[in-house]
């Protein structure tokens, strides 16, 4: 199907009363996954800060003075103490994040190769995001075991240069491509809360389903504001928008894994609840993101209690403890 067939079908699902919304894109998750299903991924910045692009929403770009402290690329060593305490914190998959507008060539990208290999051999999944990649790199990188590269298209094409200048939406959909033929899984999506309207919301949306194949993964994140960024003070999404954008996105997309991304740390137990109803399974955990803040431990296994449901009889949960 075209990006325009998808775009009138997100328009309408984005529009329809919440619980028509939620009512069919519940039973999209159920005809295609186990609810129960929920992937945890974990973060780690293996090179942070001083990046040459302009993202308006990002704690990394060299544009923008957010008094970031910036740390070369990571050894492997670190890495893999980091992913080896990330499996044992009970993740299944391990993303690690470069503050790059391109992968680099030489040692650097050997470098983040046995990170992969390291990563693969700890029994992890492994993801990568790098910025622009050739298709010899994603091959190299197939080679290598990677399974997931992330390179998000954030927003709707019409939106795009209102929030990076530096590149373009098809140097985006070039990367995809270029991961796609190497045969690697395409983890793409995008942010909430860049001042888009809900057709840029549908839009970016159609661009991620006319994919063929449809990205495995679909990241969600709300804006981390950043103080010295331009979208510092870019006000917060709507809970509903959240969940509609959720739903619509599983309706979409139905095998793909749709991520509740960045910003759980600004909602409640409720409305997480309610936006793994919507169809999200997946999520980040462990105490930080990139460069922001995440949900802590205790926050996340309350949610997953309150999913499994109460097994003890004799007590009842008090919110006011
Ligand atoms: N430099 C590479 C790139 O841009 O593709 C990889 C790292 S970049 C930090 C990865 C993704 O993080 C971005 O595409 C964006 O979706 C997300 N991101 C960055 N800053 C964010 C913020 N403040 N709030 C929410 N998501 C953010
Ligand atoms: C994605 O969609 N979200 C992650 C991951 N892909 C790389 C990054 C979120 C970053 C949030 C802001 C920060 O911590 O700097
Ligand atoms: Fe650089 Fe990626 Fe941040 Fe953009 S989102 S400034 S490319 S690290």
């Amino acid at each position: 199907m075209s990006v325009d067939t998808y775009l009138a079908s997100a328009l309408h699902l984005y529009r329809l009363p919440l619980f028509d919304l939620l009512y069919q894109a519940h039973s999209v998750h159920l005809r295609f996954h186990e609810v129960q299903d929920i992937q945890r991924c974990v973060l780690l910045s293996i090179k942070t800060g001083g990046c040459p692009e302009n993202c308006g929403y990002c704690s990394q770009s060299a544009h923008h003075k957010t008094g970031l402290e910036r740390q070369p690329l990571l050894s492997v060593d670190d890495v893999l103490e980091a992913a080896a305490q990330a499996k044992q914190a009970g993740a299944h998959r391990f993303c690690m994040g470069a503050a790059w507008r391109q992968a680099p060539e030489g040692e650097q990208f050997d470098r983040v190769l046995s990170m992969v290999r390291g990563v693969k051999s700890l029994g992890l999944e492994a993801c990568v995001t790098l910025g622009m990649l050739t298709l010899s790199q994603a091959e190299q990188l197939k080679d290598a075991g990677l399974d997931a590269y992330n390179h998000n298209l954030d927003t709707s094409r019409e939106h795009y240069p209102k929030i990076v200048t530096t590149r373009n939406y098809d140097d985006r959909l070039a990367t995809l491509r270029a991961a796609r033929q190497a045969g690697l899984s395409l983890c793409s999506g995008g942010i909430l809360g860049l001042g888009e309207s809900v057709r840029d919301r549908c839009a970016m949306l159609a661009e991620l389903a006319a994919l063929d194949p449809q990205p495995e993964a679909v990241p969600i994140n709300l804006l981390m504001p950043v103080a010295g960024t331009p979208l510092e003070n870019a006000p917060a999404v709507e809970v509903v928008d959240l969940v509609r954008t959720i739903a619509v996105a599983r309706i979409l997309m139905p095998r793909s894994r749709v991520r509740l991304s960045a910003g759980r740390i600004h909602l409640s137990q409720e409305a997480q609840l309610l936006a793994l109803f919507a169809g999200a399974n997946s999520i980040f955990i462990g105490n930080k993101l990139l460069t922001t803040r995440n949900t802590d431990a205790s926050g996340d296994s309350a949610l997953f209690a309150c999913l499994q449901g109460e097994t003890n009889l004799e007590t009842a949960s008090d919110a006011r403890k």
